[in-house]
């Protein structure tokens, strides 16, 4: 047996070819040699990373996350890079050409007008609140009773929650296991150039609890990820805080880079991926994050905003450019 082999069956036994039938969970499906996430929610089934990727994987963290925090309420952890330097240019590929995504079209009212909102990046989100657990063959069960969940109780929401399919579950696993902390979802963002985007806001809703951790992994083309204190009100003694002119923080996000957001960061912060001009900018860029949800109506939330109404979109290879997917 070839050590490519050993390594492959340690790291990742499920993903191997010849793997027991009975070991596999129910909602993996075998197309020709491919293992794959199949759930009655996805459009199509998804592949489970290549054993050669999960390999390449193993050494994640790449190097030792540094501590952001000279500025007030700031709590960062970043690894410059996370992924290792050999797996971000594969991952970012696999990921690309194997997930859908959907282009959110909502309306606001804005100024008492409704206002329609055109999400400037593809997204898609997996997970579901603490409320609910999937079991591994992907029903939803009540996380206390474990017994199958109400009918109605996802009613609200765009779509039935979806589980992490084993590529992305893989990368949440090692993210547990290094940041310390849990995710029950994981949000996808993709950036087809420079004039996708997303603009300042900070992840403080109440449905992720309070001082939650926030794992920010990218991959592909080089991104500034701005961020600035929220303004902080002038009072008698402090007519102009100080803190409101300084420039923001910028960190040019590489391909494989994780920020760990946490602690007091969210309450505090906002933070943006401004459009890109010039260097760079023709290129894509994965971002994937980590979150845990504490109250139902972040299920809601997220499916709403990160998956709508819309058209499936899958990566076309041959034009180089996302297209609607007609389901073929
Ligand atoms: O793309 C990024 O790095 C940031 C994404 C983000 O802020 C979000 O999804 O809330």
């Amino acid at each position: 047996m070839s050590k490519k082999r050993t390594l492959d069956n340690f790291f990742n036994p499920g993903t191997q070819k010849r793997a027991r039938l009975d070991s596999i969970p129910a909602n993996t499906q075998t197309t020709s040699t491919t293992l794959t996430s199949a759930h009655s929610t996805y459009p199509h089934p998804v592949p489970h990373l290549p054993p050669r990727l999960t390999s390449l994987l193993a050494s994640t963290p790449a190097s030792a996350g540094k501590e952001i925090n000279h500025q007030p309420s700031l709590d960062l952890l970043y690894f410059q890079p996370y992924i290792p330097i050999t797996a971000s240019l594969p991952l970012f590929n696999f990921l690309r050409e194997n997930l859908f995504f959907y282009r959110v079209q909502y309306t606001i009212k804005r100024y008492g007008k409704e206002t329609q909102i055109n999400t400037p990046r593809f997204t898609t989100v997996f997970g579901v609140d603490t409320s609910s657990l999937f079991t591994p063959s992907g029903d939803l069960i009540d996380s206390q009773t474990s017994k199958p969940i109400p009918s109605d109780r996802y009613k609200s929401c765009a779509c039935p929650p979806r589980p992490l399919p084993q590529c992305l579950d893989h990368l949440r696993q090692i993210t547990e296991k290094v940041t310390g902390a849990t995710y029950n979802f994981c949000l996808v963002n993709y950036y087809a150039n420079g004039a996708d985007s997303i603009s300042y806001h900070s992840d403080d809703e109440r449905f992720l609890g309070p001082n939650p951790s926030i794992a920010s992994l990218s991959l592909g083309a080089t991104r500034d990820f701005l961020m600035k204190h929220k303004p902080i009100p002038p009072t008698e003694g402090d007519p102009s805080p100080e803190q409101n002119s300084k420039p923001p923080l910028k960190l040019a996000l590489g391909s494989g880079d994780m920020v760990l957001m946490r602690g007091q960061t969210q309450a505090n912060w906002l933070h943006s991926i401004p459009k890109r001009k010039g260097k760079g900018s023709q290129e894509g860029r994965i971002n994937i994050t980590f979150r845990k949800g504490v109250e139902r109506y972040s299920t809601q939330n997220y499916y709403q905003y990160n998956v709508g109404q819309g058209r499936v979109w899958r990566w076309d290879g041959g034009r180089g450019e996302m297209r609607e997917w007609d389901g073929a």
